[in-house]
């Protein structure tokens, strides 16, 4: 458990107001003196992190954090330590003094972690010093679920811990395929070795996907599109599956008959790393957009740029052809996420294959909280080709989220 790196632990983030007692309350939860306890406000600027054990759930992280009251967090329209905190977190603990009542900023607090979908307690510290019964009355009316603790005298920590350990969820990474097939299935994937392909070698999505197609016990055929027809031809019955690449998809669905799921390896690596309901809600946005309007592609990591690169030079061109407007694109590569999300009227990220999970979910975390639609390569070019929604059948979420985007 400890040789867990600590980017990949779940990420349990204490935010409040300075001085709530954030910091006592991670040191009470670690049991040592780590974060510096002050009674100066702002003590803690940056957050300070803690690798620590939580049972019953496991290896987990705390973050203690500068309080959200610090001049110009909440509303600014930047992607700032509150939202760059937020964005990281898979579980919050809001700590409150409880001589106070809530402000805005514990309003907007909450409506941000509905947002996000992110689960939370509530903690009323300070219960030494007795309770201001307004805030219990405004806890009530909200309808949220506090624990009252005191850090000075060790009160309620012990069952505070056991809740949070319950109730922080267990994030399952969703498979590439494995949800969509079942031992013996008949699985074609259909792989261009054209000129963008690597010299010698399959891309990472591929080579996981054939994995997963093993772990799961499928018979796999891997095939060019040029063999594809040749390949159906000689298989009796039908493949329970067609993948592809997101750039051969047409090509691909002519030869593969209606009844049969046919979906791309970027849309697959979408759910698994990504958020495919949330990027196929962002392609209501390429309607949208205008001439002069700027549109962010984002790439996580910088590899040489072939001469028709797919996100300096195609994904441009055809965007641009596409909507047919005068866009102002800009490409950014590997740790250069932009902080001013909101210049973009649109982001269209790479796959993310070199990315763990928790980042790519940080980055459309950042974009959801400042409202900015995003997309990914794979769902956006197969959009842009006309292979969505069919793309996208397998994926019942996702096939939910395009109908929505449609009204
Ligand atoms: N009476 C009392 N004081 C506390 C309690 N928890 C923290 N404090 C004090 O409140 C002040 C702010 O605590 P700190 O943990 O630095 O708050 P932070 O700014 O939210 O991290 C310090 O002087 C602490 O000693 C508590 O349960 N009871
Ligand atoms: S991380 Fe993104 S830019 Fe880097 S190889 Fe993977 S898809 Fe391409
Ligand atoms: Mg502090």
């Amino acid at each position: 458990m400890n040789s867990l790196p600590k980017s990949e632990r779940t990420h349990i983030v204490f935010i409040g107001k300075r001085n709530a007692g954030k910091s006592s309350l991670v040191n009470a939860f670690i049991g040592q003196d780590l974060c510096i306890v002050s009674e100066v406000p702002g003590t803690t600027t940056d957050p300070v992190k803690k690798a620590m054990e939580l049972l019953p759930f496991g290896p987990v992280v705390l973050i203690d954090t500068a309080g959200i009251d610090d001049v110009g967090e909440l509303g600014e329209k930047r992607i700032n330590k509150t939202i760059k905190v937020l964005s990281s977190a898979d579980f919050a603990v809001v700590v409150l003094d409880a001589s106070e009542s809530l402000t805005e900023k514990e309003k907007n607090l909450f409506e941000y972690l509905k947002k996000l979908g992110i689960g939370y307690v509530v903690v009323i510290n300070k219960f030494d010093l007795g309770i201001n019964t307004k805030l219990i009355e405004e806890m009530e009316s909200l309808k949220v679920r506090y624990f009252k603790v005191s850090c000075k005298d060790n009160y309620g920590i012990r069952d505070l811990k056991e809740k949070v350990s319950k109730l922080i969820p267990i994030e399952v990474e969703p498979p590439l395929i494995g949800d969509l097939v079942k031992q013996g299935d008949l699985i074609v994937l259909v792989v261009p070795i054209d000129l963008g392909a690597p010299k010698g070698r399959l891309i990472l999505p591929q080579v996981q996907t054939i994995r997963e197609a093993l772990d799961e016990d499928t018979i796999c055929i891997v095939t060019k599109d040029k063999e594809l027809r040749s390949a159906l031809n000689k298989i009796k019955g039908s493949p329970k599956l067609v993948v592809t690449d997101s750039q051969a998809i047409m090509r691909v669905a002519a030869d593969v008959d209606e009844s049969i799921a046919l979906t791309t390896f970027s849309i697959l690596m979408a759910r698994h790393k990504g958020d495919l309901p949330e990027f196929v809600n962002g392609l209501k946005r390429v309607e949208e957009l205008e001439s002069g309007d700027k549109v962010l592609i984002a790439e996580a990591c910088s590899h040489h740029a072939k001469e028709d690169d797919i996100g300096k030079v195609k994904i441009p061109r055809w965007l641009r052809l596409h909507t047919q407007k005068d866009l102002q694109i800009e490409v950014k590569n590997g740790e250069d996420f932009p902080e001013n999300l909101t210049d973009y009227k649109l982001i269209v990220h790479c796959g993310g294959c070199m990315m763990t999970r928790k980042a790519m979910q940080m980055r459309i975390n950042q974009a959801r909280l400042l409202d900015v639609p995003i997309v990914n390569y794979g769902v956006l070019i197969s959009y842009m080709h006309g292979a969505i929604p069919r793309a996208l059948l397998p994926f019942e979420e996702a096939v939910a989220s395009w109908e929505k985007a449609q009204n």
